[in-house]
């Protein structure tokens, strides 16, 4: 249903979402777990603006699978998306940045598709209230998981987590959808089905992602560059000269604006609509750079090429890397096309 306000019409996610169905763009059983996803965002877009209020501030004392110190809002947000995506009965496999490894879901009974996701992306921003977003993508269900979640056999359980994996590590090229929700000024959900990048922005009003944003294109060019450059001694030559080359004023004397808000969604967010680049290089400390694969770079990969944009780890499209562990890291330069292919060129 559409709510009409001031002449126009207002499309909200689940009214656009049941469109796109009618449409044939997606299975209705997919409309259900982006549904339950954008759920969980809404929960989590309440605890993060009151997380001050909930004493749901700083750390939880604990230490996740990457090695990094776990905030209260990690855990909550981690159990919010599970807990979303379980009670939806259409999802076959987990994979979160807060579990070790993929989890198989028993509650489901049709569908089985595979979600990965960083339920709280940027979170050492939250005590500062700096912005911050949940990161998701969604794989075609595989016959194998089927199987996968018959734990009756409890010999195979061992089986279970390997196959698990093995479901789950997809390149991005597979995605079926992708799309993150960023907490800042305003809560957007961004959406990709592989015909375009759509933009929902929740109305607290009445509690509903409203259509914002149709078919976002980023810009070809954009003098805008994020990079943490404090790592800048780390990097390798050809990245510094690369760098430098963005500070040289030019014949008009207007070189690139830094802008790095150190939460990829925040910044990956301003650069799909303004344009420039967001990188987070290898360097002589992270031989791989900081950033996930499965369920960071290649979920805004696919975002970033429906928007005609790319991503790269330098070398090679993001989305055509085949993952072989689930938490593994790549470089990732994403962005402008122009941008990304003249780093790609100082990197060649
Ligand atoms: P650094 C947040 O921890 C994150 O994963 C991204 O959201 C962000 O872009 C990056 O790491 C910031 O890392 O090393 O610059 O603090």
């Amino acid at each position: 249903k559409t709510k009409k306000q001031n002449g126009y019409k207002l499309q909200t996610l689940t009214s656009w979402l049941l469109k796109q169905e009618q449409d044939g763009v997606i299975e209705s059983e997919l409309t259900i777990v982006i549904s339950s996803i954008s759920m969980a965002c809404k929960q989590i877009a309440s605890l993060v603006q009151r997380a001050g209020i909930s004493k749901l501030i700083g750390g939880q004392g604990a230490v996740n699978v990457q090695g990094e110190d776990q905030k209260k809002l990690d855990v909550v947000s981690n159990e919010v998306f599970s807990n979303c995506l379980r009670s939806n009965g259409r999802t076959g496999i987990i994979a979160s940045e807060e579990e070790d490894v993929p989890v198989a879901v028993e509650e489901s009974y049709y569908g089985n598709y595979i979600v990965v996701f960083d339920p709280l992306d940027g979170s050492s921003n939250i005590d500062a209230a700096v912005s911050t977003g949940s990161i998701f993508g969604i794989y075609s269900p595989n016959d194998d998981c089927l199987s996968l979640v018959d734990l009756e056999d409890t010999t195979t359980l061992d089986n279970v987590e390997q196959r698990c994996i093995v479901n789950v590590c997809q390149p991005g090229n597979n995605l079926l959808a992708a799309g993150y929700c960023m907490y800042s000024s305003s809560v957007i959900f961004v959406l990709t089905l592989g015909k375009g990048v759509f933009s929902f922005t929740l109305d607290p009003m009445f509690g509903e992602f409203i259509l914002t944003q149709e078919n976002i294109q980023i810009p070809k060019a954009g003098k805008m560059y994020a990079f943490n450059e404090g790592n800048y001694q780390l990097w390798d030559d050809r990245l510094k000269e690369y760098i430098d080359h963005l500070k040289e004023p030019g014949p008009n004397c207007k070189p690139y604006s830094a802008r790095y808000i150190g939460s990829l969604v925040g910044d990956f967010h301003r650069t799909l609509l303004y344009g420039g680049i967001y990188g987070y290089p290898r360097d002589k400390k992270s031989r791989n750079g900081k950033l996930r694969l499965l369920y960071e770079c290649a979920p805004m990969s696919f975002i970033v090429e429906q928007a005609g944009g790319k991503g790269s780890d330098g070398q090679q499209r993001i989305l055509d890397i085949q993952p072989v562990e689930i938490h593994q890291r790549v470089p990732l330069y994403i962005g402008s096309t122009e941008e990304v292919e003249k780093l790609e060129k100082y990197l060649s």
